[in-house]
């Protein structure tokens, strides 16, 4: 699925940044450069040079094979209007012997890699052997805030390195790509290849989070209801918030039935994607759906939330809840 932002949101973006840099520009004008630079670094909204932006740090779950004829990439959503300074990637070598190639593209309205906007080489020597490592890449590439990019990797030839990352959607401002015969790119939302971005720039600061739990209704066979009730610390606006619930199988939980079927789309099998859209500061959202838990033992549902801005606490995006039910699945308990 594409996250790519509605064009309003751009736009707005766009001309607050615009109005900004303008009256900045103005008084800078009237003052020492000193005292410019001053200014700089204690007006809210500026962020310094290698700001941590976007980031996926699970490299235990898959592992893409990378040669020069099949190249992999992982999308991204820019937090910051600005520059992309330095991306670091979690890689592992091989037999490859020969430097790879890192492009940042552009996307498609699919979300898939499309024209390239700057390119880099990554020296194989800086590539560890398996089980692999970071690998930090500089660059200079101009991003703007809530517009998706995509990090490209070519390798430099026949012989394989690999670009590690995880299962069960760890990163919901884009997804991984892989580049197959018949040439084509094939998307997979739900594994992300480990990376972080490292910009300079002006970016929304906020604190999405959300708390997720469980109900039953009934005293045999109950109907559960899971909610996520979401929150923004802020101090700025939550952009495009959206929510992602991961449900452990049909065979576990099923009968699913949403309650905010206007914001929210179930794939029919593991999850729940929401659209949340702007959660202002200090606001809060809460979304719901009903379920029947259909096989005995324990099953955890896990809810998390993405806004493109920058999070000042990323750890509390994650919720989960967890329900028992016996042999018969008569008596659940959340
Ligand atoms: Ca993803
Ligand atoms: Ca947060």
């Amino acid at each position: 699925m594409n996250l790519a932002p509605r064009k309003g949101f751009s736009l707005k973006f766009q001309r607050n940044t615009s109005f900004f840099r303008s009256s900045r520009l103005k008084r800078i004008g009237a003052l020492s450069s000193m005292t410019a630079v001053f200014l700089a670094l204690v007006t809210p909204g500026i962020a310094h040079a290698e700001t941590l932006d976007q980031r996926q740090e699970d490299s235990q779950g898959v592992v893409y094979s990378i040669t020069q004829t099949s190249p992999a990439a992982q999308t991204f959503t820019s937090a910051i209007t600005g520059t992309l300074n330095r991306v670091d990637l979690y890689l592992s070598r091989l037999s490859s012997a020969h430097d790879m190639t890192m492009e940042i593209r552009s996307v498609t309205a699919d979300g898939a890699p499309a024209d390239v906007l700057s390119t880099y080489t990554v020296p194989i020597g800086s590539v560890p052997a398996f089980p692999g490592g970071w690998v930090p890449v500089a660059l200079n590439q101009a991003v703007t805030a809530g517009t998706q990019y995509a990090i490209v990797l070519h390798g430099g030839d026949s012989n394989p390195a690999q670009w590690h990352g995880a299962k069960n959607n760890p990163y919901l401002g884009g997804g991984s790509w892989r580049y197959s015969t018949p040439p084509a790119w094939s998307g997979d939302f739900a594994q992300d290849l480990g990376f972080k971005t490292y910009a300079t720039g002006t970016g929304a600061q906020t604190d999405p989070s959300v708390y997720f739990y469980a109900n039953t209704s009934g005293a045999v066979f109950p109907t559960v209801t899971f909610t996520a009730a979401i929150y923004n610390a802020g101090p700025e606006v939550a952009t495009k918030s959206v929510l992602y619930i991961q449900l452990p199988d049909t065979s576990s939980v099923s009968q699913v039935k949403l309650n905010n079927p206007e914001s929210c789309t179930y794939n029919g099998a593991t999850y729940i994607l929401c659209n949340v859209g702007d959660v202002a500061a200090e606001g809060r959202a809460t979304l719901s759906f009903q379920a029947k838990i259909t096989s005995p033992g324990q099953h955890t549902v896990t809810a998390a939330v993405y806004s493109p801005t920058l999070d000042a606490n990323p750890v509390n995006n994650r919720s989960s809840d967890t329900c028992v039910a016996d042999i018969t699945t008569a008596f659940v308990s959340c």
